[in-house]
């Protein structure tokens, strides 16, 4: 029994020590403020096959608001961390169905594998364009049910598009490390799992471009971060 202790105590502390040391959380939500513009529709006219996958109109995914006008698609993540951080197992998932991407904005680790979906039975071709990473372009026609890509190095935002219909839009990030998040339509991020000490927040939105903030947070500690993008 003392010999268990003997090995089981040191673990524990180091565990103990892990979790505090980890576990500050900086979490805030984004609001629109302005006049909030009358979107146009898109006509996906131009294939039958997408635009009978929809009974109401589709909306562009560039101002998607919730309820009190909080943001969704808005990037929101820690700046120039540095560290040796675990590839997560878990897959990203792109889903081109309805001819639409979805998520519109993805954060995702270097080397995590993205895999994108083509459920719709007509042709997408699917175009990543970055800068530092490899540029890929595959067409996806319909028996192509999936495929599965991945990103070696971090890069900051860059469009994904389909050569095949025009309005479809995407945009991805890749980091290395965990600290991001993508809002929904109630605006909230949160980004866990910090050791305690001063970070540049970015808060990012595909046309009305990027904010920065300095937050401190001490071990254990939650800090709020509210974010508003204004009409310009
Ligand atoms: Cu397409």
């Amino acid at each position: 029994m003392k010999h268990i202790q003997t090995i089981l105590l040191p673990i524990m502390a180091v565990f103990l020590t892990t979790a505090c040391v980890d576990a500050a959380s900086i979490t805030g939500k984004v609001v629109y403020e302005g006049a909030v513009p009358n979107l146009k529709p898109i006509s996906m006219d131009a294939d039958p096959i997408c635009s009978a996958k929809h009974d109401a109109p589709v909306l562009p995914d560039v101002l998607v608001l919730g309820e009190g006008n909080s943001m969704a698609n808005i990037l929101v993540y820690v700046s120039g961390v540095s560290g040796d951080f675990p590839v997560p197992e878990e897959e990203i998932v792109l889903d081109q169905e309805g001819c639409r991407y979805e998520p519109h904005v993805i954060g995702i680790q270097a080397g995590q594998k993205l895999k994108i979906l083509n459920p719709d039975g007509t042709l997408h071709n699917i175009h990543a364009l970055p800068k530092i990473n490899a540029e890929f372009n595959m067409a996806m026609p319909k028996f192509k049910k999936q495929i599965v890509r991945s990103f070696d190095k971090a890069e900051s935002v860059f469009p994904i598009k389909c050569d095949v219909h025009p309005w479809m839009s995407a945009w991805v990030a890749v980091f290395d490390h965990p600290f991001f998040s993508v809002t929904q339509k109630d605006g909230v991020f949160s980004i866990d799992g910090l050791s305690a000490g001063t970070y540049e927040i970015v808060a990012w939105h595909e046309k009305l471009g990027e904010q920065k903030f300095s937050v401190t947070v001490g071990a254990d500690e939650t800090k709020t971060l509210d974010v508003t993008f204004k009409k310009p």
